[in-house]
């Protein structure tokens, strides 16, 4: 017992005094790459085991590309790397990883082939938001209770001036049995009942050109007009 504490002291002793131990490089991590020969991509570790974070430093990758219809690219932070697609081969790539997001993927096929690591903490990746859908436009026909009829903003206001084209709601409110709110423009007609009182919404989109709006039962009296630009 006494005797194995001793060597194994030596040996210790030994290891540390080798000239040079000291200062030799760190041996870099080993990484292991494979594309194909299907549709599969993977970088692992030397487990086998995919890789999904990793410690920044200095790592040896060899890369088999076994297909030449798919490559092997790793990119990302300080890193660009990659194999041709339509040769198939090993290779042994030496990378730095810092601190970061990595990718590995099939150029031709990203959006399925394709693993994707962190380096050291990255703070979260962002994704940015889309802009929010601008609300539909109103707009305001009303018909009625007697013999009017009108096209107005969703304020009430006259559209003197016009509407942009585009999509709008338009809020019918027929308040007359004796009218209906007929509207046709370009690629545009819609029309309330007569007989029927009411507000409904249309969704309609409207182009550019005369927007026409009259009652069917006086279209020459209980009319009117908006253009669309
Ligand atoms: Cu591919």
């Amino acid at each position: 017992m006494r005797l194995r504490s001793l060597l194994v002291l030596a040996a210790c002793a030994a290891l540390v005094l080798v000239p040079g131990a000291a200062t030799a490089p760190v041996q870099a991590v080993h990484l292991d790459g494979v594309v194909g020969p299907g549709f599969t991509i993977t970088l692992a570790d030397a487990n086998g085991r995919l890789v999904t974070q990793l410690d920044p430093g200095t790592y040896e990758i060899t890369v088999r590309d076994l297909s030449d219809e798919h490559n092997f690219r790793l990119f990302g932070p300080g890193v660009e790397e990659f194999t041709q697609v339509e040769t198939t081969g090993t290779v042994t790539w030496t990378v730095t990883f810092r601190e970061g997001r990595y990718t590995v993927q099939c150029d031709p096929h990203s959006t399925q082939m394709f693993q994707k690591f962190t380096v050291g903490n990255p703070p979260p990746a962002t994704t940015p938001k889309p802009p929010p859908a601008a609300p539909t436009p109103k707009l305001l026909a009303t018909v009625g209770p007697k013999n009017t009829i009108s096209l107005r903003s969703a304020g009430g206001a006259a559209l003197r001036r016009g509407v942009k084209a585009g999509t709008y709601s338009i809020v019918v409110r027929d308040r007359s049995k004796l009218h209906n709110f007929h509207l046709v423009g370009k690629g545009v007609n819609r029309k309330s009942t007569v007989a029927g009182t009411g507000t409904t919404t249309w969704k309609l989109k409207l182009s550019k050109g005369l927007l026409r709006f009259y009652s069917d039962k006086a279209p020459k009296t209980v009319k009117g007009s908006v253009t669309v630009t």
